[in-house]
């Protein structure tokens, strides 16, 4: 019978509709969706003409390898959300034959994304804890403040992908409300006087090392205790933890400032320079 046939026809094609819809499902699902800016410093070889990046899924294998010309930075795009990816840089001469690794391996997560802020608003003057939520948060990530009237704290892991935040809130009377500090950051004020709060309100620092680069794009890593100021006191924190290394009694991210896993002179020159050329507050990272 043609109705039949016809329901039939129909019946078909919604059951490779609804296929279609589950594969494309399942490729959206599955869509790698991490980010990561890599520096590295130049290289001391003259001969050193560009660099290319590898990238892998497990140390020392790189599955991809990309060109980054003559430039010293590469925004690596489609890594896997909660993996760790391992990336390496190598110097070509003008030839292209490599030479040995500019940098050493990278292990880090891709960069963390905050997809959850609970509660969202802070009063002034008052000090809170605050969960933070999402994507690629390391438990040991140092959080710091973006908006000049909010200083974080503590951090402290609290199951995968969250952060509580212990979040202090200037009360507004010593004139820190500069209306640019919101700009693009949330943080606007609420009629009833609460500062609301964006992922921009804050910025996430996994662990993982860092070159030159990294330190003049995001000053606030020198920040050891987050309080939005570089000085001798960041430099106490460096020493208290000086010789320690990751898994160790004494060792602390915050005072490991290049990410190399021990806090030693590498960490203390960084520290040492940085007080020196910046006894300003910190410009608000890009
Ligand atoms: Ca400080
Ligand atoms: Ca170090």
């Amino acid at each position: 019978m043609p109705s039949s046939r016809a329901h039939v026809r129909l019946r078909l094609s919604l059951s490779r509709a609804s296929a279609l819809t589950a594969l494309l499902t399942l490729f959206t699902a599955r869509a790698p969706a991490g980010e990561l800016s890599i520096g590295w410093n130049r290289s001391t070889d003259s001969r050193a003409a560009g660099y290319r990046v590898y990238v892998g899924s497990q140390p020392g294998v790189y599955a991809r390898v990309m060109d980054a010309g003559a430039e010293t930075m590469l925004a690596l795009k489609d890594l896997p959300d909660e993996h760790t990816s391992y990336v390496i840089v190598k110097a070509y001469d003008r030839k292209g034959r490599e030479s040995g690794a500019v940098s050493d391996e990278l292990a880090s997560l891709p960069r963390p994304r905050i997809e959850s802020i609970d509660p969202p608003s802070i009063r002034p003057g008052a000090t809170e804890l605050i969960a933070i939520g999402g994507a690629n948060i390391d438990p040991s990530a140092l959080v710091r403040s973006r908006d000049a009237r909010l200083t974080v704290r503590a951090a402290t892991p609290d199951g995968p992908g969250r952060l509580i935040l212990e979040v202090e809130a200037a009360d507004g009377s010593g004139g820190e409300m500069r209306p640019e500090d919101a700009v693009g950051h949330g943080g606007e004020i609420r009629p009833g006087g609460e500062i609301l709060m964006a992922a921009g309100s804050f910025i996430v620092i996994n662990p993982g090392r860092k070159a030159d680069q990294y330190f003049h794009n995001h000053p606030e890593a020198l920040d050891a205790d987050g309080n939005r100021r570089i000085d001798e006191q960041d430099v106490r924190i460096v020493r208290g933890a000086f010789g320690s290394s990751r898994g160790g009694p004494n060792y602390s991210f915050a005072a490991d400032l290049d990410g190399d896993g021990t806090v030693d002179g590498h960490d203390l020159a960084r520290i040492l320079a940085g007080t020196s050329a910046m006894r300003e507050s910190i410009p608000r990272a890009r």
